[in-house]
């Protein structure tokens, strides 16, 4: 099969709602020798977008959106070990917390972006999920991460970016640390409004962001 027919493929099992299939499509993939990354870019990502927009108008409904996010996480267990072992760095260039902030249960975006700073060789710390402020705190704290990651995939979550950022500066440690805000919703300008150091539209480019974050 061609490189174009198997992303195709491997878009449209998540559309279709075949977790099994798209772990097989990504293995197979991975096998013809496509970089991890292009399979995430050119296949699974433009098969959420379009489950998202499904649901969006109505089309499909949540149960559809759990299968295909299921498919996704799958496949991106698998090509995990690829992208790590692609940039092995001996040295931690840097701490990041990062997480996904209160009242938000997205995490497939924010996890990406945890695997593509560990394979670039920061330590991540990922405190997962519907993650309060006083938790992002309370690691920043504990671990002196010279970084904060913010992802929120909600337009009403977004907010809570701020409510963290306010937390920090409460704190006192607003000074101590650049804070990096992202997700489907957020956008240069808003990271500008909330006082955040920084902006990613993807995975690559927060590890590009961080990088100049840390000089
Ligand atoms: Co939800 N959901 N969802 N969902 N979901 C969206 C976000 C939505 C846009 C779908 C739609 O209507 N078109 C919509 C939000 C509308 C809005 O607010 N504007 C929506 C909704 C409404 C909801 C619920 C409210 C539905 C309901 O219950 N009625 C509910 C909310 C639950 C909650 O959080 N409280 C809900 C639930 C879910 C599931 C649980 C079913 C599931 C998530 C499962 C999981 O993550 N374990 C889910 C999914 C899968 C989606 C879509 C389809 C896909 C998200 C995704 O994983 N994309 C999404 C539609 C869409 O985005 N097309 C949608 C793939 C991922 C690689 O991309 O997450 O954008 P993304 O991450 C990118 C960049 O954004 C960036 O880099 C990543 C990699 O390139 N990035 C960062 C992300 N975080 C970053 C942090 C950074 C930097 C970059 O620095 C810190």
């Amino acid at each position: 099969m061609m490189a174009g027919e198997l992303l195709n493929r491997i878009r449209d099992s998540l559309v279709e709602g075949e977790p099994e299939v798209t772990v097989a499509l990504t293995a197979q993939a991975l096998q013809a020798g496509l970089e991890p990354m292009v399979i995430i870019k050119e296949g699974l990502v433009p098969g959420m977008n379009i489950v998202g927009d499904r649901f969006a108008c109505g089309e499909y409904f949540l149960p559809e959106l759990v299968v295909a996010s299921e498919g996704m996480q799958q496949a991106i267990a698998r090509l995990e070990p690829e992208l790590l072992a692609r940039n092995q760095k001996l040295e931690a260039a840097g701490t990041v917390v990062l997480g996904t902030v209160k009242g938000d249960i997205h995490a497939i975006g924010k996890s990406l972006v945890g695997t593509m700073l560990t394979a670039n060789g920061f330590k991540v710390h990922d405190l997962g999920v519907d993650v309060p402020a006083e938790r992002f705190i309370d690691k920043v704290r504990e671990t002196g991460a010279e970084i904060l990651g913010l992802s929120a995939l909600l337009t009403t979550t977004m907010l809570q970016q701020k409510a963290v950022l306010d937390a920090l500066e409460a704190a006192g440690l607003r000074g101590k640390v650049k804070v990096m805000v992202g997700g489907a919703p957020v956008s240069r300008g808003w990271a500008e409004e909330i006082g955040a150091d920084g902006y990613a539209e993807d995975a690559m480019g927060a590890v590009q962001l961080v990088q100049r974050l840390l000089g």
